[in-house]
């Protein structure tokens, strides 16, 4: 077999770490594109680095960022990788309303970059785009597929829309093997802090045990479809496998309110809420009557994606992908995580 080497844009974050993982499993080469910052941002992938000269195995890491082009030409120069799969974002839906410029130039035009760069160094490197279905937003149709029009709600979205597209460009003009990913939520242990998902499954395992007193979110009654991380990256992979570059919806088809997921995460811990109230003055209690849970003004967005819910058959036929952990496999994996870390604590 060819010898594979991946380039991994983006490969601090939550996908880039399961990513890693998965392709390192698989026998390839592993580079990885990491910002400098003062603060150290490899937790995700610690447990797989190791110093270059006592190197364990081929997982190698470079400084580099999206908006900055020399560094992304200068990057795909010296690797030449096989495959370049683009996870680099500035992936805060809220955020991009606050730093709508930097989302664009990281989110859109970092995109352009990497593509650029490939059309100039190696036009047989295969490209892989994040996509998302916040670029569904105020969705047309339900469920959504390749085929469902977009309508972006968020500066995110609309930089995302541009990358989906720029890819589609230069696979047309330029002949390469460039491919969309559609990927609705997907979560897991390692999902960022600020996610509603790891917001709701930290605090209420901290509740439980008495760490904390209350969670404070935003939209109770907006739907996401949700899956897991690790099934996620494989989709990821096989779209870069396929013998032709196309664009897949991944998904798992299924659709939670965010007050469903508490709900959810609320009986898994054995814990017992009661809801009161409406719209804003929503609150959770517990058994005591206290309330641990209530809305603020604060977390809610300009505009909501009020419901998302997709149709992963393109990608069940031609990559014979599906999903395998369900809503409560992913919640269970969050819980244990979380918990473990409390037992830590002591
Ligand atoms: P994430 O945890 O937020 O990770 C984003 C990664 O991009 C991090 O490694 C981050 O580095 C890096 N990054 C941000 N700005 C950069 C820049 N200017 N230059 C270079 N690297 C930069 O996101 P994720 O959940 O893993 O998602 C991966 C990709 O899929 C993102 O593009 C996201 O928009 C997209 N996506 C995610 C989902 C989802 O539900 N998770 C769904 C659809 C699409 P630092 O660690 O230094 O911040
Ligand atoms: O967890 P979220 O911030 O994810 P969101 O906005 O759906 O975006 C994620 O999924 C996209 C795929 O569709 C990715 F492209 C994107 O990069 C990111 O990974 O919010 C989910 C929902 C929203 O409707 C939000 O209004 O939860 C609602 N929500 C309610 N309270 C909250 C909160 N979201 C956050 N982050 N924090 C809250 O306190």
């Amino acid at each position: 077999m060819k010898k594979k080497i991946a380039l991994i844009f983006g490969v601090t974050g939550q996908d880039g770490a399961y990513l890693s993982k998965f392709l390192l499993k698989k026998g390839y080469t592993v580079h990885g594109v990491k910002r400098r910052g003062s603060t150290l941002n490899t937790y995700r992938i610690d447990d797989i680095y190791s110093d270059p000269l006592i190197k364990k195995n081929k997982f190698y890491l470079h400084y580099g960022d999206i908006t900055d082009s020399i560094a992304v030409f200068n990057i795909i120069k010296k690797i030449n990788p096989s495959e370049i799969y683009n996870l680099a974002a500035q992936s805060h839906v809220a955020v991009s309303f606050e730093i709508p410029e930097y989302t664009t130039n990281t989110d859109a035009l970092g995109t352009l970059r990497i593509l650029e760069a490939i059309t100039k160094i190696n036009k047989k490197i295969k490209f892989y785009q994040a996509g998302s279905s916040e670029m569904f937003g105020k969705v047309v149709e339900r469920p959504q597929t390749e085929k469902t029009p977009f309508y972006p709600r968020s500066p995110y979205g609309v930089a995302k829309l541009y990358s989906h597209w720029i890819t589609i460009n230069y696979r047309e003009s330029h002949n390469i093997f460039a491919s969309n990913g559609i990927l609705f939520n997907h979560e897991s242990p390692l999902r960022g802090e600020t996610f509603v998902t790891k917001k709701i499954v930290k605090a209420l395992c901290r509740i439980k045990q008495k760490k904390q007193k209350k969670l404070i979110l935003g939209n109770l009654y907006s739907k996401r479809d949700w899956g897991h991380a690790i099934d996620y990256v494989e989709a990821i992979w096989k779209i870069l496998q396929h013998n032709r570059p196309d664009d897949f919806v991944i998904c798992t088809g299924k659709q939670y309110s965010i007050k469903q997921f508490i709900n959810l995460v609320a009986k898994n811990l054995k814990m017992k809420i009661i809801w009161r109230g409406k719209g804003i003055n929503e609150k959770a209690y517990d058994r005591e009557n206290n309330c641990i849970i209530e809305c603020n003004k604060k977390y809610l967005r300009p505009a909501e994606v009020d419901t998302l819910q997709g149709d992963y058959s393109k990608a069940r036929k031609k990559l014979n992908w599906k999903p395998k952990i369900g809503i409560n496999g992913l919640i269970k994996d969050m819980i244990a995580y979380e918990l473990n870390l409390l037992t830590d604590d002591y």
